[in-house]
């Protein structure tokens, strides 16, 4: 009988330990708001990579006490397996939905398959899965909650060509012959934001032929790496014919900003910076005229997320998924925005 107390005890606190990963419950009483119980939800978060990140996972947390949803909140640390790992943990705790972005977009067919034989409806937030030949991800994702990533990039080309035409940086203008050499900052290699906006990115640069990539490589959508990438390309050779600088994120563009600079080239006149997001730290970078566009990408996804969430519970109609309505920001319209900036 102790033998087996014990045995049951090292088991629960087993399951404990893998929602937690730096997880948290938040519990009391009351009903979520728009049903008549309180509803548990298990949220898979990929980790704090960036300032995007950090503003999604307060949305989220912000929007469950908000909702009165009970949140069981796990951090990923940028592991997938840690992700399996809180998935099966929330399956075995019964949660009433699961909340998750996979950190990259594949291997997650068996994990959503045990997900659906449980009969727990699923969110997948900010970035797709992508499954064998075949599957859909709609029949295995109740619902998607995210940005475009294809026409995010597709904007940040089209941004950089105008400025290239219009304006140009302080050694040439595109006169459509006129070769303009790019270098890339690509986020996690996998990652539905990698894979996405590098499609988007390549697929609208290929319309203007005198653009020419000389520098590719990830950064992992971190300032650390951002940064280190871009100083060892400013100590290549190559280094002097880097026209423009296109970042998949803002925090890498702010970090490639430091290696210019400390390389004693001119961030935004130079080298001509592009990037995603629109955080706070590039409307400063934008303010100081060193980073020269950011495309939105919302990460105040919260609301959405627990909205959907009892619709669900409620089995009201949803639509799969209702694409983010995002702006861009320059010099010419930063300013003005800067003061109503939520994240
Ligand atoms: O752009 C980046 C983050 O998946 C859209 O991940 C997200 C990206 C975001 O770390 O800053």
């Amino acid at each position: 009988m102790k033998k087996l107390l014990v045995a049951l005890l090292v088991l629960a606190a087993a399951s404990y330990g893998f929602a937690g990963g730096g997880g948290q419950q938040s519990s009391g009483g009351g009903v979520t708001k728009g049903m008549d119980r309180k509803i548990v939800m298990g949220y898979s978060q990929i980790g704090a990579e960036s300032e995007w990140r950090t503003a999604c996972t307060n949305s989220v947390k912000a929007a469950a006490e908000e909702y009165n949803v009970e949140l069981i909140f796990s951090d990923a640390q940028q592991r997938q397996e840690n992700q399996m790992q809180a998935i099966r943990s929330f399956i075995r705790q019964k949660v009433d939905i699961i909340g998750f972005t996979p950190v990259v977009e594949t291997g997650w067919d068996a994990i959503l398959q045990e997900i659906k034989d449980a009969g727990i409806p699923v969110i997948c937030v900010d970035r797709q899965v992508t499954l064998a030949a075949g599957k859909r991800q709609e029949d295995y994702i109740t619902a998607f909650i995210g940005s475009n990533m294809i026409t995010e990039a597709q904007k940040a080309v089209q941004w950089v060509v105008n400025y290239m035409k219009t304006t140009g940086n302080s050694k040439k203008k595109d006169d459509g012959k006129t070769v303009i050499n790019i270098a890339i900052l690509e986020g996690t290699t996998g990652s539905g934001a990698q894979v996405g906006r590098t499609e988007g990115w390549n697929q609208e640069i290929a319309k203007y032929p005198n653009y020419k990539t000389i520098f590719r490589q990830t950064g992992n959508f971190t300032r650390a790496e951002g940064q280190q990438v871009m100083e060892a390309w400013m100590k290549s050779p190559q280094a002097n014919d880097i026209d423009v600088l296109f970042a998949q994120n803002d925090d890498m563009a702010i970090g490639a900003i430091d290696a210019i600079n400390a390389a004693g080239k001119k961030p935004g006149t130079d080298i001509i910076i592009v990037s995603i997001d629109a955080v706070k730290g590039a409307f400063d970078a934008m303010l100081r005229k060193e980073l020269n566009a950011t495309i939105e990408c919302n990460p105040l996804l919260g609301p959405q997320v627990m909205d959907t969430a009892v619709k669900i519970l409620n089995k009201q109609p949803i639509t799969w998924w209702v694409e983010s309505v995002e702006g861009q920001f320059d010099w010419t319209n930063a300013e003005a925005a800067y003061p109503s900036r939520q994240y």
